[in-house]
């Protein structure tokens, strides 16, 4: 597939040539989908056009993310990147898709909101000969072939992590857990809750006692535990399956007249500045984290593809996890 590429990209660079006085609107950075040099640039060389479709800017693990992207894939290092942002919503993220499918991109990236439902714009992208790479988050499609490479963390372990710390050391006397989901029917928020229920099925001091999408941010984290603390007075632990959702939950702990990591502990999965901040502070018991530096990996992927090399179906990154000591000893170096 890689050397199909190579030969479609210097096809396309003559193709774009001659619609460049068309689309002169140019700026890899904004929200625009619209063309931009690239590849056919009035002597700015032969740069690798990358459309990329991001979920949304829903919490500080996106923007960390977002922004590692941004910083790799610069045209200082060899990069024509177009970024769009989808709100969350898979249509955007498929219109955007279709956008750069349309520009003849070189490469397509995107972290899929939802898992489900991609198939059809992907065989789009496959026909047209361009590549797909899915950062972060898994898509759920019968065909491997509708992708590269998919690079991200391993969600169900991320979860599986969380749950065997709060098994082995909540969970020695009786506990009720109130989980706060991520958004509904993306990979991080199904494999994240199954590795939990995993880690802590055999453990029958650990009650999940409710569950709800908190939607991967603050405000929303905030609202729904506004209404489990209304419903179930005697909640121990809340699981947030990100730091954003966490904090939200701390606000509305304290807001009840709780204090965060005494009376409610709370367990997250990301591991950003302020999550880390909250766990030094003792508001946040545990952190997995969930590495969104996946710039430079993406930036490597891609230039190994164009030069004709392969790539593993599947990379995974490293997280590690912090407890109150160790956040304390990471902040000051914490990039993000
Ligand atoms: O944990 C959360 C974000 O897909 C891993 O999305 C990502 C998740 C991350 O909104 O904060």
């Amino acid at each position: 597939m890689a050397s199909t590429t190579f030969h479609k990209r210097a096809i396309t660079a003559g193709i774009a040539a001659l619609v460049l006085g068309l689309s002169a609107c140019a700026g890899g950075d904004g929200d625009s989908t619209g063309d931009s040099t690239g590849d056919s640039g009035g002597g700015g060389g032969d740069l690798i056009s990358v459309g990329f479709a991001q979920v949304g800017a829903e919490s500080g693990w996106r923007t960390a993310n977002t922004t590692s992207i941004k910083d790799a894939l610069t045209q200082e290092n060899g990069f024509d990147l177009k970024f769009s942002d989808a709100q969350q919503k898979q249509e955007n993220q498929i219109q955007a898709i279709r956008s750069y499918i349309a520009q003849g991109v070189d490469y397509i990236a995107f972290s899929p909101v939802v898992e489900s439902g991609w198939d059809a714009v992907l065989e789009e992208a496959k026909t047209a000969n361009i590549p797909v790479i899915l950062t972060d988050r898994a898509v759920d499609t019968e065909d491997e072939s509708l992708y590269v490479t998919f690079i991200g963390s391993d969600f169900v372990e991320e979860g599986r992590r969380i749950g065997a710390y709060v098994s082995e050391t909540l969970g020695t006397e009786p506990i009720k857990v109130v989980e706060l989901q991520g958004t509904t029917g993306s990979a991080p928020a199904i494999d994240r809750k199954t590795g939990f229920e995993d880690a802590t099925k055999d453990n029958p001091n650990v009650e999940i006692i409710a569950s709800q999408t908190g939607n991967f941010t603050r405000a929303e984290g905030k609202t729904v535990m506004e209404g489990f603390l209304q419903a179930y007075p005697d909640i121990d632990v809340v699981y947030a399956h990100n730091d954003d959702m966490g904090l939200g939950a701390i606000e509305a702990i304290e807001a009840a007249g709780k204090v965060p990591g005494q009376d409610i502990k709370v367990v997250t999965i990301d591991g950003v500045k302020d999550g880390m901040q909250a766990l030094a502070d003792g508001k946040i018991t545990y952190i997995v984290e969930c590495n969104p530096l996946l710039g430079p990996d993406l930036a490597d992927i891609i230039k190994t593809l164009d030069e004709g090399g392969t790539v593993e179906k599947r990379i995974v990154t490293k997280d590690e996890e912090f407890d109150q000591e160790a956040a304390i000893a990471a902040l000051p170096d914490r990039q993000y």
